[in-house]
């Protein structure tokens, strides 16, 4: 029997390509259920050409769902997930929520599929998009020359924040082009034409907790619990691609061929990196595609045994929704 999936937060931005994810990918399903608010149920979406109505999300809209996919943010996971998985689906939570959770796996299908098996409480929870893309590029290098300490800024999206991220941005840009007024409400200061470095809210050690995501969702993911990191994440006024810049500090030497060859043969990931041509990854490059871009590959100037590293990927895509689907598909 096909599994019968659900989407949950099926008009948002994550879950519109959730939805776009599932059809590119053509994943063997035999019934699909769109949940959202009572404010969203009633609209209408497309699926492998039918139209289906988008139905309000209750606790009991679980019934015969085999598989879950959140990302409606994390009240919505805290309060729905619990009733998903008493209904026996396997839930997919793309928001916080579980992250952390004992018992709650953490999974990147390219990097740690196997963990998706071990799922006590019914939930596996989708990373965050930034520590999705920085995985990506580390993972590799990692296997070969043991991580040991992670030193990152982040260069992050609009649609981080969801379709009013993109919305504000646009908006500002137009104001400005026409010299109208606008007041930003998304961020707390103008996008446009700026940088903001928060993302998320400020905890008490001065770090954000996008910013203390990276690094403990790090350490669960790849199993290294003494994994040490520290980075900075900013909102930067680009549409849907995160870029990070990372200096990654590994227990044996780095040597540059064997951490360009990392990668060959890796799923999701690949080189894009010769800066005598102008060749590095862009945002625009990754931009509604699958596969994170990684470039500007240069041995540390500061740290021994390290990689300065460049790597770029679409937050709503390998950041989200094709992850999601990805463990979907492992199950
Ligand atoms: C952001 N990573 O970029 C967070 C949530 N998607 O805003």
């Amino acid at each position: 029997k096909l599994p019968h999936v659900a989407i949950v937060g099926a008009t948002g931005a994550v879950g519109v390509e959730m939805l776009l994810c599932l059809e590119q990918r053509n994943f063997q399903l035999g019934e699909l259920t769109l949940l959202a608010s009572a404010r969203s149920a009633g609209k209408k979406m497309k699926f492998r050409g039918e139209e289906i109505v988008v139905k309000e999300l209750t606790h009991d809209a679980f019934e015969g769902i085999d598989i879950a996919l959140f990302s409606a943010g994390g009240g919505i996971s805290l309060e729905f997930a619990p009733s998903a998985a008493a209904a026996g689906a396997v839930v997919i939570d793309n928001s916080s929520a579980f992250r952390m959770e004992e018992g709650v796996p953490l999974v990147v299908p390219e990097i740690n599929p196997e963990a998706a098996k071990d799922r006590p409480k019914g939930i596996i929870a989708n990373p965050n998009c930034t520590t999705i893309i920085s995985l990506m590029a580390l993972a590799p290098l990692h296997e070969k020359f043991v991580l040991k300490s992670v030193i990152a800024s982040s260069y992050q999206a609009v649609s981080g924040s969801g379709a009013q991220g993109i919305i504000e941005l646009e908006e500002q840009v137009k104001a400005i082009a026409t010299g109208q007024e606008f007041t930003p409400r998304v961020y707390p200061r103008q996008i446009a034409f700026n940088v903001i470095p928060q993302v998320d809210s400020f905890t008490d050690n001065g770090y954000t907790k996008e910013e203390m995501k990276m690094a403990n969702e790090g350490r669960k993911i790849l199993g290294h619990d003494t994994l040490k990191v520290s980075c900075t994440c900013v909102r930067v006024p680009v549409y849907r691609s995160h870029s990070v810049s990372i200096t990654a500090q590994f227990e044996q030497e780095p040597e540059l061929d064997k951490a360009r060859a990392a990668y060959d043969g890796k799923a999701g990931v690949h080189v894009v990196d010769d800066p005598s041509q102008m060749i590095f990854p862009v945002p625009l490059d990754t931009t509604g595609k699958d596969d994170c871009l990684v470039g500007r590959i240069r041995k540390s100037l500061v740290l021994d045994n390290a990689l300065d590293i460049w790597v770029v990927g679409d937050q709503v895509r390998k950041g989200a929704a094709l992850n999601a689907v990805q463990i979907a598909e492992i199950l």
